[in-house]
């Protein structure tokens, strides 16, 4: 990587930033390719980088119809976790949470991961009884997770209302001191150089219009750009999932909801970890900016539209409110919605389809930027063996029709 001379900083800052050296290639699409990934979002670029490093596949082109990160992955609230259920789940995500934690040196860019804790809190007895089971489900398959009553969660976060005339009242939560968030641009950047440097094509603002096949197998696909051969497509389109598999007549039970978020304008540091509560949709984190981040549960209806609607963020600030009465004078900045594809047991597909040279990897929901490196490291052994690894395998499409779900709702900790 290049460094710059104090002086040429200077100068730049002078004169435009017009002379600042490309941090990933601007290509020409190639006329082939030894596979193709469509979608620029972190998975999409984490699956490029461990095929390039990890399998030697260098000539492989990720396509994004906008610019890198400017879906899901830049829209997202960064909180990393693996505090599911489920076995299947356990390993995939905390196969995620082993990789975050090396990621910032491997690709010589600051993440900013924090593994600040999040909580998850309680508000009835019945929430009680089934985050206390997931605590134990938790230590079983070595994930870091502790139950908390009320008081323990207060001398954690001290910010929070613990007191018992709310509607709510928070009666305990569980604490995974390993999570925590860090910073999307970062990732997706940090991967975009990775792969780049490797020889990976980054094909920002060209959109995938068809895929082609000749007898049940990849050939290539038609790009606002031109057609491009191929014998591997790779779908990481997330909220775009089933628009992509349509393409193949491939049907998916996935479904696109749109997902909100909000920032606050910046304080001082008060919220010293993320609070996530299911049961009155909301969830907070502070950004070393000093933003409040704070999220709501998905728009019931479904919808392609990246934005939110008034309803839910008017529910979203009452509930933030009983939690944090502190905030209460706080202004509001920005805000934003995503499209999350929600699988009916709100766990992930990473499959081969039948369509041979046809992969997909999509339905993270509303929780798959924790996953972005395991999913790439899977999704990339999948895509260079044409065979998912043990992490993988229960991830298949095959799962909707052998009826082995891995049901994850009351984990995915946003309401559904
Ligand atoms: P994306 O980043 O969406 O990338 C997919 C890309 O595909 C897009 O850039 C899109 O432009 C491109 N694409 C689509 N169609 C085409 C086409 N035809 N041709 C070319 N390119 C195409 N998860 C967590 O774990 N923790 C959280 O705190 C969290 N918070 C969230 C908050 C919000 C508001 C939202 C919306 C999501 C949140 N998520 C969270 C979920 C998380 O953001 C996603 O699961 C994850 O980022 C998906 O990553 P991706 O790379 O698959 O998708
Ligand atoms: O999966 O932890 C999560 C999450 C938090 C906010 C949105 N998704």
């Amino acid at each position: 990587m290049k460094r710059y001379s104090a002086l040429e900083l200077i100068r730049q800052g002078l004169t435009g930033h017009r002379g600042w050296d490309r941090v990933w290639r601007k290509p020409e699409p190639k006329e082939s390719y030894d596979a193709v990934i469509i979608g620029g979002g972190g998975h999409g670029l984490a699956t490029a980088y461990y095929l390039a490093k990890l399998h030697g596949m260098t000539n492989i082109a990720v396509i994004e119809k906008g610019w890198i990160g400017g879906g899901n992955s830049g829209r997202n609230t960064t909180i990393i976790r693996s505090n599911y259920l489920f076995d299947e789940s356990a390993a995939i995500y905390n196969h995620a949470l082993n990789l975050w934690k090396g990621l910032g040196q491997e690709l010589n860019f600051n993440i900013m991961m924090s593994h600040r804790g999040v909580l998850n809190l309680a508000h009835d007895e019945g929430e009680m009884r089934q985050l206390k089971r997931r605590v134990e489900a938790n230590r079983l398959n070595g994930v870091d997770s502790e139950w908390l009553d009320a008081k323990e969660v207060k001398n954690f976060c001290p910010s929070i209302n613990i007191s018992g005339d709310i509607r709510y009242p928070v009666l305990g939560g569980t604490l995974q001191r390993s999570g925590g968030v860090n910073r999307h641009d970062g990732v997706v950047w940090g991967y975009a150089r990775a792969a780049d440097a490797m020889g990976v094509d980054i094909l920002q603002q060209t959109e995938v219009t068809g895929i082609l096949t000749d007898s049940g197998q990849i050939t290539g696909v038609e790009t606002t750009r031109g057609t491009i051969r191929t014998p591997k497509v790779a779908s990481v389109t997330a909220g775009h999932t089933s628009v992509m598999a349509k393409m193949l007549d491939i049907r998916l039970p996935v479904e696109s909801h749109p997902l909100q978020a909000l920032v606050s304008e910046p304080i001082k540091p008060v919220l010293n970890c993320v609070v996530m509560s299911n049961a009155v949709h909301v969830y907070c984190s502070q950004s070393d900016k000093g933003e409040l981040v704070i999220g709501a549960g998905i728009d019931a209806q479904l919808s392609y539209t990246q934005r939110g609607n008034l309803d839910i963020i008017e529910h979203q600030m009452a509930s933030l409110m009983e939690l944090f009465p502190i905030f209460s004078r706080l202004r509001m900045m920005r805000q934003w919605g995503g499209i999350v594809d929600v699988c009916p047991d709100a766990s992930p597909i990473i499959t081969k389809t039948p369509v041979k040279g046809f992969y997909v990897n999509g339905g993270w929901g509303t929780g798959g930027w924790k996953a972005t490196p395991g999913s790439g490291h899977v999704f990339a052994d999948l895509i260079a063996k044409d065979e998912p690894n043990r992490i993988a395998a229960p991830f298949t499409m095959d799962r909707f029709v052998s009826g082995a779900l891995v049901a994850e709702h009351g984990a995915a900790a946003v309401a559904h």
